[in-house]
């Protein structure tokens, strides 16, 4: 089979077009395939190396194949990796030990995909409306923002105000309210509606392109968020774990959400991992048999993610996830390129906005980005996420830097 693949086409056009014609046509990923990875790089099926400024959509925050994580991950799938919930295991308990000791809750609901968890979060909040806050059966209401990802069920598309992903999906999920991004004004007046159970919201908007909302908008929010007796509900799928330099991106503020939403980096870049926090009035409204999932919670997942979460603090991974945003953003600005409009972030989740006539610049940015060895994607037309696994080196974010700067020229 080998010699007939290099016979035929090269590697890469040849799994492009088994992709094309056996896979679902739901991406358009950036034409590179992948075979290996190692801490911050990726290699492709030619062996070219890639710095990955992606990181599974910050799923890999630990780098690729970490040591710890692997070992760990390897051992427990060798001993026992599901048994479902029918019963229970040695790992569960501990877990779940563990990770509300790690977040300071006092239960963990633990699912598996990060959209898995927001539609956990929203059934919570619903029971706990109507069984601890008293609102009127079938009439709660949940507030979210504008341009907010919060994955791709219908349910969660149904508050999603972008038209790529509700288009032909409906009817939708009633009960949510969207207001502005980043606007205490607005949320102040949607909580004047006494159904209002909870406000879902990002600490940062990564789909929307990395929006960062101003100091002190999430403090405020929390603030009438208590005052009116509604959960505040922080989606910390993208932003937590490290990624914008604090464990959480709502510690940046000292805000403690009611409901805690994990995922992505949870399970180390090896599985789906993600979970769901809150104290006991709220996640004992759930009782056995209303809510569950065949792999939550299971033994592999539950050793993975301890892993995952010590290696977090070991590492000082926040720390370096600031020291190192700071640098890349800082070099960015320095090459003081016309092509580049706008640079944000905190962390090391990072967005540039590109600046140019043809609407494809992104696109052709990144092509050329590729070419010279960095792997990034645009998101919603102009804007590009720079996200790297955060064990990156200074080194490594300077040597990236003279790639993006190099690649720009491609935009001239
Ligand atoms: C795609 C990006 C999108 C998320 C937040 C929940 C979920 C996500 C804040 C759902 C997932 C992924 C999904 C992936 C692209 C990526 C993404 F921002 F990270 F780039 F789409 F916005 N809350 N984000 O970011 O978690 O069910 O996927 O585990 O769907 O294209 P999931």
């Amino acid at each position: 089979m080998q010699s007939t693949v290099n016979d035929m086409l090269s590697k890469t056009q040849y799994y492009l077009e088994l992709e094309e014609q056996y896979g679902a046509h739901n991406y358009h990923p950036i034409p590179v395939v992948l075979s290996r990875g190692e801490g911050v790089f990726v290699w492709d099926v030619d062996n070219k190396r890639y710095y990955d400024f992606l990181s599974g959509y910050s799923a890999v925050n630990h780098g690729h194949l970490h040591p710890k994580i692997l070992k760990t991950f390897i051992e427990q799938s060798q001993r026992l990796t599901l048994t479902s919930r029918a019963f229970h295991s040695d790992a569960l308990g501990e877990y779940a030990k563990f990770i509300t000791a790690f977040f300071s809750y006092e239960k963990v609901l633990p699912m598996n995909t990060g959209v898995e968890a927001v539609e956990t979060a929203i059934k919570l909040c619903r029971k706990w409306a109507y069984e601890i806050k008293g609102i009127p059966s079938n009439k709660a209401i949940i507030v979210v923002c504008e341009g907010n990802f919060h994955g791709r069920t219908t349910g969660v598309i149904s508050f999603s105000n972008d038209s790529l992903a509700t288009k032909n999906f409906g009817p939708y999920l009633p009960g949510f309210t969207i207001i502005p991004y980043n606007d205490e004004e607005a949320l102040k007046k949607a909580l004047e509606d006494k159904n209002v159970a909870g406000f879902l919201v990002e600490p940062i908007q990564g789909e929307a392109g990395v929006v960062v909302p101003a100091e002190g908008y999430l403090a405020k929010a929390k603030k009438r968020c208590k005052e009116a007796n509604v959960l505040f509900i922080a989606d910390e799928i993208q932003t937590g774990l490290c990624r914008t330099g604090r464990m959480l991106a709502c510690d940046h503020e000292n805000v403690r959400p009611d409901i805690l939403i994990l995922g992505k980096a949870l399970g180390g870049g090896m599985l789906p991992v993600s979970a769901v926090l809150a104290d006991d009035e709220i996640m004992l409204t759930l009782k056995p048999g209303e809510h569950g999932s065949t792999y939550g919670g299971n033994p592999l997942a539950c050793k993975t993610a301890i892993t995952a979460l010590q290696v977090l603090k070991d590492e000082r991974l926040g720390e370096n996830a600031s020291e190192m945003g700071e640098a890349l953003r800082k070099g960015l600005k320095d090459l003081g390129s016309r092509h580049i409009s706008v640079i944000r972030g905190k962390g090391l989740l990072n967005a540039i906005i590109i600046r140019h006539s043809n609407k494809d610049a992104a696109w052709q940015l990144c092509l050329q980005l590729k070419e010279n060895g960095l792997l990034a994607k645009p998101t919603h037309g102009d804007k590009i996420r720079f996200a790297p696994p955060l064990t990156i080196t200074r080194d490594q974010i300077m040597d990236c830097v003279d790639i993006i700067g190099k690649s720009l020229s491609c935009l001239d």
